[in-house]
């Protein structure tokens, strides 16, 4: 895997992570048995892992003709700034390291890449160390690829980072180098988060980034050091920014090698108790007690548990990478989801302007009186009447007084004008993709059939999979 003279030089710059007195230390410790890292992420299997191109291409087909020309007429992106990408739709999953600076996120990817000791770890040390985006990819060769390529890039999944500025495509580099784990997942390492930092200090908006990659990410790792658990400002706005990925979240009380039994015992419980106001959900989060590095584990520790933790999250993360094509289905499934609420409100509000407008008002007020008080109208409980949305689904009535702020709502179409004669309604067409079209492209996935083979009434597959831990 080594490059070229001039790359390697560039790596050493980068990554050469082991200081002289780092190295002699090394020789010291005792590695760990990686073997059922290997096993468990099924990395010695010779058989390239399947990447369902057929299926890749049925989806990217259903997007493209049934999802986005409802987007574009009714102007989606400006609601939510969500574009699907066709790299996002092709991309692999999203494994994303988040935490405090410090707790171990870096060299845990080293870990569970096995690139201690070679040139192209990541740079770890007790203090701040990471202070870019990193992105590990699988490619045939080592490359580094700088944040302006990447974005400049639209056939990757990272181009609509763009949109965050230079300051931060400074702040963002890719890796590529052939390894088995990375043919199955791409790694994000990120800036630890440091209390009483000002945004403006980094330049660039960190917690907009955070929130682009939270979204996308279909596992999301949230990094403890048991030795510095207080919740500050900035870590309570990362939890603001993970709801609704709650099913993505693990939490990992790393270094637990650090610390006695008891103590251990102890500090589960402070994390428990500061993060409990910050997780609002019923069912409590994944939590994993263990010490990701390659040094074998303290001897008065609890080795057998924390490797017992250690082959949970492994399993954890084989399963996203076993369901990838039935996540990635949802969540273009979701999306058409929210495109369609979208569009029927949008529908909604111009047919109760039509209704209300007379030869002699004025539109603008008229419109103005209707957005301004949309309960009055009934237009977001119609939708929930209409269909059988969520109340919690409904996108922000305030949300919508900017929008038609940018988008007059003469400048849109009644849904029942956006039909064609050969490619009927839009609509239609969109509903036909939520209830059968990706539903069965779901269904024939989980039977190993071509995709299109079944249909959901056969398999049950309308409820959309969730990327649920395994309890053990
Ligand atoms: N005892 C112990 N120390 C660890 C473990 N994992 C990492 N460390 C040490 O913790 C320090 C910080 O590790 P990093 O990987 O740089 O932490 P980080 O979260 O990437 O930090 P930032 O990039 O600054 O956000 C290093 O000195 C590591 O050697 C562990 O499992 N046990
Ligand atoms: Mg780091």
């Amino acid at each position: 895997m080594r490059g070229p003279g001039l790359l390697s030089c560039f790596f050493a710059a980068l990554f050469l992570t082991v200081h002289a007195e780092d190295t002699e230390e090394s020789e010291d410790f005792v590695r760990r048995e990686r073997g059922h890292i290997d096993s468990t992420l099924k990395l010695t299997e010779e058989k390239p892992i399947d990447d369902y191109p057929a299926a890749l291409q049925r989806l990217r087909k259903i997007y493209h003709s049934a999802i986005k020309p409802m987007e574009l007429s009714y102007k989606y992106n400006e609601l939510r700034q969500h574009e699907i990408t066709d790299g996002e739709i092709t991309s692999k999953p999203m494994v994303l390291f988040l935490g405090p600076w410090s707790v171990g996120k870096s060299t845990m990817i080293n870990y569970l890449l096995g690139l201690d000791e070679s040139p192209y770890q990541l740079y770890t040390g007790a203090e701040p160390t990471t202070s870019e985006f990193t992105v590990l990819m699988h490619g045939p060769k080592v490359k580094t690829i700088e944040g302006i390529v990447m974005a400049a890039d639209s056939g990757r999944s990272f181009s609509p980072l763009e949109k965050f500025g230079q300051n931060f495509l400074e702040k963002l580099i890719g890796i590529e180098f052939p390894h088995k784990l990375l043919e199955r997942v791409t790694f994000v390492d990120t800036p630890g988060i440091i209390e009483n930092r000002k945004q403006q200090e980094r330049g660039y908006p960190f917690n907009d980034v955070c929130q682009w990659f939270i979204d996308r990410a279909d596992l999301i790792f949230v990094v403890f050091d048991p030795t510095k658990l207080d919740v500050g400002l900035e870590l309570e706005m990362l939890f603001r920014q993970l709801k609704g990925r709650e099913s993505q979240i693990r939490i990992i009380l790393n270094k637990a090698d650090s610390l006695a039994t008891q103590e251990l015992m102890r500090v589960y419980g402070a994390l428990f108790w500061s993060l409990a106001p910050l997780i609002n959900v019923t069912e409590p989060p994944r939590v994993y007690v263990s010490s990701f590095w390659p040094e074998d584990y303290h001897p008065e520790t609890h080795r057998e548990l924390f490797l017992k933790e250690e082959i949970s999250l492994l399993e954890d993360l084989n399963q996203v990478i076993e369901n990838r094509l039935e996540n990635k289905i949802a969540f273009i499934r979701q999306h058409a989801i929210r495109v369609r609420i979208h569009a029927l409100l949008v529908d909604r509000y111009l047919q109760t302007y039509k209704e209300k407008m007379t030869f002699f008002s004025d539109g603008e007020l008229v419109f103005k009186d209707i957005v301004d008080d949309p309960d009055k109208f009934f237009i977001f409980k119609s939708i929930l009447a209409k269909t059988n949305v969520s109340k919690f689904d409904l996108p922000n009535k305030e949300a919508y007084k900017d929008f038609f702020g940018v988008n007059p709502i003469t400048s849109f179409k009644l849904l029942s004008q956006q039909c064609s004669y050969m490619g009927g309604c839009l609509i239609e067409k969109i509903e036909r993709a939520i209830s059968n079209e990706l539903p069965d492209l779901l269904g024939s996935i989980g039977l190993g059939k071509k995709p299109g083979a079944l249909n959901c009434d056969a398999t049950g597959c309308g409820e959309a999979p969730k990327n649920r831990y395994k309890k053990h």
